[in-house]
């Protein structure tokens, strides 16, 4: 297969061209593929590796020496609490841990060996050439989170980031002129490899804000970025702050696409920034499983409330419930989304029962996603099989995660956990608690924090209720939908 960074490898023809930009901090092409080969000397016999994956230069520089030297790379989500933590470690058992110099590491990576990654550190004509490795060699192993149990490896293989981001490229025309801004962690498909890898694909730049703000993509769109990648609460929060910043209204109008995805952006939101902006944001759908399936294309019509159509390789279908082929697409009959395609990820790691589960006999992916699709094409989602699935500020978040989490602490005796709907976060997160002790229930904050330090911080529930009991069907199961505000 030809090389993941064409630009990178190519020597001297890209080397003055801008790569990245983290803050204050920016590498050419020639920097980081100088960095790049030093980090990747000292990877040598490596075959899995951690990266404590903050956003910074640290980690683009990390990730891609990793990538380019054939050693797969599990992404940490440096606030994952101590459980969290152990069990990616343990499932994925990395070899060594990569991140920036002085980063203070919790307990649970204190017995890996360690390399300090510095984008000064630099080898030049030390890049290992990454075009023998197979299509299939996997590249990334990012852990989502399932209705129950704790969070699954999905192994990604090289194929799948280059047929994904060539797809993009060829429905956004995103090119190596393109300059893409956001704010999005790197631990999670969104922003690693649409939003690092992608522009280093093209042979273009990101420039990432360190974290989201809306005057961090006004001052970026103003100065020459042609991009904006974010899921729904970001374009939310401009929505929101558009009518008092005409810089941000102004950046938005110039830029060259906007683009929303991880979760569904309410056509409200859509419909706000049409009007300050007259630009219409698109969106794009995918998974951490497949990479992307579908987008509303650069030159089509930028329908709010639509995913657009399959991307090129992509083939997509819509079943009943029995497997079947829904009869029509007439923009009403709902199906489940099944896909296909070089785009999908090889398996869940260390877990042969969940990944035959979620493949058809002939290969289809079973994304649990509910949509109908218009005669032309376009695909609407209206919903999601499993309500035990919950998404909120674009995270995908199992109810079963976070209720073992609750039930570990002392003052909890039952607990359940749901989703409802928020402006600003499209779902959040509401525990039902059944406490140990009446008379001193758990405060709110107190679980929020227990959650947040277990698990990760946007794991945590906003809100909690007390019950003095679950309601309960006659087989003992509780009835999730029998819970609301009380
Ligand atoms: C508050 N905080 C706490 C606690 N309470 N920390 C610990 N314990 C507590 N009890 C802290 C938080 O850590 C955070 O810290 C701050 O308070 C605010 O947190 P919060 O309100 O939760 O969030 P936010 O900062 O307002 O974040 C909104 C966000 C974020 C920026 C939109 O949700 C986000 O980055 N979402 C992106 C998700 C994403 O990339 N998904 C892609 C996966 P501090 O202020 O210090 O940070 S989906 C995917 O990849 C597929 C393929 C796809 O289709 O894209
Ligand atoms: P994750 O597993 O965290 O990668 O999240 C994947 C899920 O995010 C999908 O199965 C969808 O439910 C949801 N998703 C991603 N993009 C969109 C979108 N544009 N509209 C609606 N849902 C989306």
């Amino acid at each position: 297969m030809s090389s993941l960074f064409p630009a990178l490898t190519a020597g001297p023809a890209a080397a003055d061209r801008p790569a990245l930009r983290f803050g204050e901090r920016a590498l050419t092409y020639g920097d980081l593929a100088a960095a790049a080969g030093a980090v990747a000397g000292d990877l040598a016999g490596a075959r899995r590796v951690a990266v404590w994956a903050a956003p910074s230069l640290e980690t683009a520089v990390a990730v891609t020496a990793a990538l380019l030297a054939g050693v797969t790379v599990v992404p940490l989500n440096p606030r994952s609490g101590e459980k969290e933590l152990g069990h990616i470690l343990s499932d994925s058992a990395p070899g060594l841990v990569l991140t920036a110099p002085g980063t203070d590491l919790p307990a649970p990576l204190a017995g890996l060996p360690r390399i300090d990654v510095d984008p000064a550190v630099r080898a030049p004509g030390a890049l290992p050439d990454d075009r023998d490795l197979d299509d299939a060699h996997p590249a990334l192993i990012v852990y989502t989170s399932g209705t129950t149990g704790p969070p699954k490896g999905a192994v990604v293989p090289r194929r799948a980031i280059a047929a994904t981001l060539d797809a993009l490229a060829d429905a956004w025309q995103w090119t190596g002129d393109d300059v893409l801004v956001h704010g999005l962690p790197l631990f999670h498909v969104h922003g690693l490899v649409l939003g690092t890898l992608g522009p280093l694909r093209r042979g273009g730049s990101v420039r990432h804000l360190g974290r989201f703000t809306t005057e961090g993509v006004a001052r970026e769109l103003n100065d020459g970025a042609t991009m904006l990648f974010g899921v729904p609460t970001m374009y939310h929060r401009v929505a929101e702050a558009l009518p008092g910043a005409p810089d941000l209204a102004k950046a938005l109008a110039g830029a060259r696409l906007l683009v929303s995805g991880s979760a569904a952006l309410p056509v409200h939101d859509h419909e706000r920034i049409a009007a300050a902006t007259g630009r219409r944001v698109i969106e794009r759908y995918g998974m951490t499983e497949t990479l992307m399936n579908t987008s509303v294309r650069a030159d089509g019509e930028a329908r709010p409330g639509t995913v657009g159509v399959p991307l090129p390789g992509v083939e997509l279908r819509l079943v009943e419930e029995d497997g079947s082929p829904v009869a029509a697409y007439d923009g009403e009959t709902v199906g489940e989304i099944q896909v296909r395609g070089p785009n999908l990820f090889t398996e869940y790691l260390n877990r042969p029962d969940a990944t035959a589960e979620a493949f058809t006999a002939d290969g289809w992916f079973r994304t649990g996603d509910m949509a109908v699709r218009d005669p032309d094409g376009y695909v609407r989602i209206v919903g999601r099989k499993a309500t035990d699935l919950i998404k909120s500020g674009g995270y995908k978040i199992g109810a079963g995660e976070i209720e073992n989490a609750l039930l570990e602490h002392p003052g909890v005796r039952e607990a359940a956990v749901t989703g409802e709907p928020d402006a600003d976060l499209g779902e959040r997160i509401v525990a039902w608690v059944v406490p140990a002790d009446p008379q001193s229930p758990p405060t709110p904050e107190a679980l929020a924090d227990h959650v947040a330090g277990r698990l990760a911080p946007h794991k945590r529930p906003r809100v909690v209720h007390h019950l003095d009991a679950l309601p309960r069907n006659d087989m003992g199961k509780i009835m999730k939908r029998a819970l609301h505000r009380g």
